[in-house]
């Protein structure tokens, strides 16, 4: 292994910070679940216009090559190595009125939050076996859900591809792990072990084995952000009850990629702004300021189309959940704002 060549124009945190020394540090160690240097750096040296570049495989990778994974998560988070995490996920901390009864701008309200089971590897690390051995425990957690979180589990191996397009096109179903994630080892053995829960409103679903190995998602039409953080809030609560989920004192929520660490939570509304959206400077100021991210309304690199925008917390590490969602509750309501008076 020889450290690795990066254009000069390469803008990853990963080419950032990955200097010869801290290279040659790390190089031949490896955490006790087998995972290497090459292996959590691999994502970014195949894909040098990555953001971040890099996957964790297990928890213990966040400490064994904390010289090069601290100081990617304080410049994406704001949070050093003396920080510590803390989480609340109570919904009675949050004052999130729907910003828009009328429904006039929102469409629909999406709080997700991803979580790993304790004592096993992360997704790009996971072995066949170990994955089937994750799909078998959480979905038998999830079976064992009652009241408005009953639902079923469909496997996505068997899945019929008119089903599979439909449940993505209606935002509800992961869409094929990209590059990133496939040069991470994210998407080996795919579609075996991957799968998706939900209740009959779809209201409340679950992905496993994705990027992560639950994403916890409680979403439905409309601005009731309160409503959609309650939810969840009970799901992740009653899902505590019979799993054991990877948490750090230091670092949150462990996940496999680092911008996702800490509560692991996007909490998202898909917005109708199509004045703001032709001022994208005056919409912009106000997204910086209650530090939210404007995406496309397929999830990461896609477009907004017709003059509708996703918009979600961009920190997720250092900050609470109800804060997080707060956040998104208070700019959602100067967007709002700002559109009218346009
Ligand atoms: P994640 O952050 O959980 O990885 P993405 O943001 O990539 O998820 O989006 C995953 C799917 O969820 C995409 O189809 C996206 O359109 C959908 N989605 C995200 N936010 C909302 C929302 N507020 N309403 C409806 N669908 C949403
Ligand atoms: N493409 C990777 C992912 C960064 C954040 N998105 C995630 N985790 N889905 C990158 O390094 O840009």
């Amino acid at each position: 292994m020889y450290y690795p060549e990066f254009p000069p124009d390469c803008k990853s945190l990963l080419c950032k910070y990955l200097s010869p020394e801290i290279y040659a540090s790390l190089k031949e160690k490896k955490t006790r679940y087998g995972f290497t240097l090459e292996q959590l750096i691999r994502s970014g040296v195949k894909n040098v216009d990555s953001g971040i570049g890099v996957y964790a495989g297990d928890e213990e990778s966040y400490e064994l090559f904390a010289p090069l994974l601290n100081p990617i998560i304080r410049e994406y988070h704001g949070f050093g190595p003396e920080d510590r995490h803390i989480s609340d996920m109570d919904p009675s901390h949050l004052r999130a009125e729907n910003p828009d009864p009328e429904e006039k701008y929102i469409l629909s309200t999406r709080i997700r939050v991803g979580r790993n089971l304790h004592c096993f590897p992360l997704g790009p690390n996971l072995a066949r076996r170990e994955r089937l051995i994750v799909e078998c425990m959480v979905s038998d957690a999830l079976k064992a859900l009652d009241g408005e979180l009953a639902g079923e589990y469909y496997p996505l191996l068997g899945m019929d591809e008119a089903t599979k397009r439909q449940l993505i096109e209606d935002h509800f179903l992961f869409k094929e792990g990209d590059r990133f994630l496939e040069a991470a080892g994210l998407n080996r053995d795919w579609p075996e072990g991957r799968g998706i829960f939900h209740n009959r409103e779809k209201t409340f679903l679950v992905w496993v084995n994705e990027e992560d190995e639950l994403r916890i998602i409680s979403m439905q039409p409309g601005g009731d952000i309160q409503a959609v953080f309650a939810r969840l809030a009970k799901a992740v609560e009653e899902l505590q009850k019979q799993l054991t989920f990877a948490f750090s004192e230091r670092l949150g929520y462990i996940t496999s990629c680092p911008t996702n660490l800490g509560t692991a939570m996007r909490a998202s509304v898909h917005i109708k702004l199509p004045r703001l959206g032709a001022k994208m400077e005056a919409f912009k100021a106000i997204t910086d300021r209650y530090d939210l991210q404007i995406r496309g309304i397929h999830g990461e690199h896609s477009e907004s189309e017709g003059g509708v925008y996703d918009i979600s917390n961009k920190r997720r590490l250092g900050i609470t959940e109800v804060q997080a969602v707060q956040q998104m509750a208070d700019g959602v309501v100067a967007l709002i704002e700002a559109e009218k008076k346009l």
